[in-house]
C-alpha cells in the first residue's frame, strides 16, 4: 500500500489539497506551520502535556496523554484553524446544499463551518495502535457520503512522526467505502512526517494513531476539527472557554468557536425576548453591545 500524496505547504494550493482528499481521503501537507506557529506550540503545549493523565481505555490509549481547550493554552492554534490550505478546504466539503421546503417555499440551506474539537495528542513508548475509526461517527454519519462531509479534520505535527512512533494510520480511499466494509490494519499506511507538517482528512476516512514501539520517543500532535454547523459542537466551547478569553480573541475566531448563529440559525441566545447571534455578547461596550453573557438579563 503506497502512502498519501505529499504536499509542499509553500508551493501547494487549496485546490491542490481539495483534489487530493477527494481522491485519496486524506493528504499530507509538509512545511505547513510557520516555524514560528511549531515553536509557539511547542513552548505552550509540550511542558502542559507532561501533567496530563494517561488514557483510561484502548480508544483514548493507555500509554497517551490529551489536552483540548487548546484555545485556552495556546493562541498559535488559531493560525492552525485559519491556514489558507485548511479553512478553505474545509469549507469546501462542509458547506453542502440541502433544499428544504417552509411552507410554499423551497429554501436551500447551506451549512458553514464550526471548531468541533481541539486536542493534542501524545503518544507515548509502548502504545498499541488505536483502533481503526471514522471521526465521523459520532454524528453517525451514513457512507459513501457523495460528498457531503460532516467533518474535515487535522493533525499537526509538533514532533516528528514516524512509522515507529505512532505516525497516525490512514487508509487510503476509504473514505468512498459504505458502512459495511471493515477496516483491517493491513490496509492502512502510517503517516511519517516531520515537525511542522500537516495531516488533513476526511471525517469519512479510516485512521488510529499508531502504535509507538520506540524505546522513549514521544509523538506530540495539536489538531481541531471543522465540523459541518449541522452538527453539535463535540467539545462544548461554551463551558470550556470563558466569554472574556473568547472576546479576546480576533472575530474571525470567535464565529469559529461557536460564538454566531450562522445563516442558518443555530446557536441564538435569546436576550430580553430576542434571538440574538451570540457574537454581539462579546462586543465591545462603547459600541453599545452587551458585554457579557450574563448582560441584558434582569
Ligand atoms: O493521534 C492520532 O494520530 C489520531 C488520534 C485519533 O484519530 C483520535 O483520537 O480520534
Ligand atoms: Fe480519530
Amino acid at each position: 500500500m503506497t502512502g498519501l500524496t505529499r504536499l509542499s505547504g509553500r508551493t501547494a494550493t487549496a485546490a491542490e489539497v481539495i483534489s487530493v482528499l477527494e481522491r485519496e481521503g486524506g493528504v499530507i501537507i509538509e512545511a505547513f506551520l510557520s516555524p514560528e506557529t511549531l515553536a509557539g506550540l511547542r513552548e505552550d503545549l509540550l511542558p502542559r502535556m507532561q501533567s496530563q493523565a494517561k488514557g483510561r481505555d484502548s480508544f483514548s490509549g493507555h500509554r497517551t496523554r490529551r489536552l483540548s481547550r487548546l484555545f485556552a493554552h495556546t493562541r498559535h492554534i488559531a493560525d492552525v484553524a485559519t491556514h489558507p490550505l485548511y479553512l478553505p478546504v474545509a469549507e469546501h466539503f462542509l458547506s453542502w446544499t440541502r433544499t428544504a421546503w417552509v411552507g410554499d417555499r423551497r429554501l436551500e440551506l447551506k451549512p458553514d463551518v464550526r471548531i468541533g474539537v481541539t486536542q493534542a495528542i501524545q503518544i507515548g513508548p509502548g502504545e498499541t495502535a488505536q483502533p481503526l475509526h471514522r471521526d465521523d461517527t459520532a454524528f453517525m454519519w451514513r457512507h459513501p457520503t457523495n460528498g457531503a462531509e460532516g467533518r474535515v479534520q487535522i493533525i499537526c505535527a509538533v514532533s516528528d512522526f514516524t512509522a515507529e512512533n505512532g505516525g497516525t494510520l490512514v487508509i487510503p480511499g476509504s473514505h468512498l467505502w459504505d458502512d459495511d466494509r471493515r477496516p483491517e490494519l493491513s490496509e492502512a499506511v502510517a503517516t511519517a512526517m516531520p515537525a511542522g507538517s500537516a495531516l488533513i482528512f476526511l471525517g469519512s476516512t479510516f485512521h488510529a494513531g499508531g502504535a509507538n514501539t520506540t524505546e522513549g520517543e514521544y509523538r506530540t500532535a495539536a489538531g481541531l476539527a471543522l465540523d459541518a454547523s449541522n452538527v453539535r459542537q463535540e467539545e462544548n466551547m461554551y463551558l470550556s472557554l470563558s466569554s472574556d478569553l473568547v472576546a479576546s480573541y480576533p472575530e474571525q475566531i470567535q464565529r469559529l468557536l461557536g460564538w454566531s448563529a450562522g445563516a442558518n440559525h443555530m446557536g441564538w441566545v435569546e436576550v430580553d425576548g430576542q434571538m440574538v447571534d451570540p457574537i454581539h455578547l462579546l462586543g465591545d461596550p462603547d459600541e453599545g453591545l452587551l458585554t457579557g453573557v450574563g448582560a441584558g438579563r434582569h
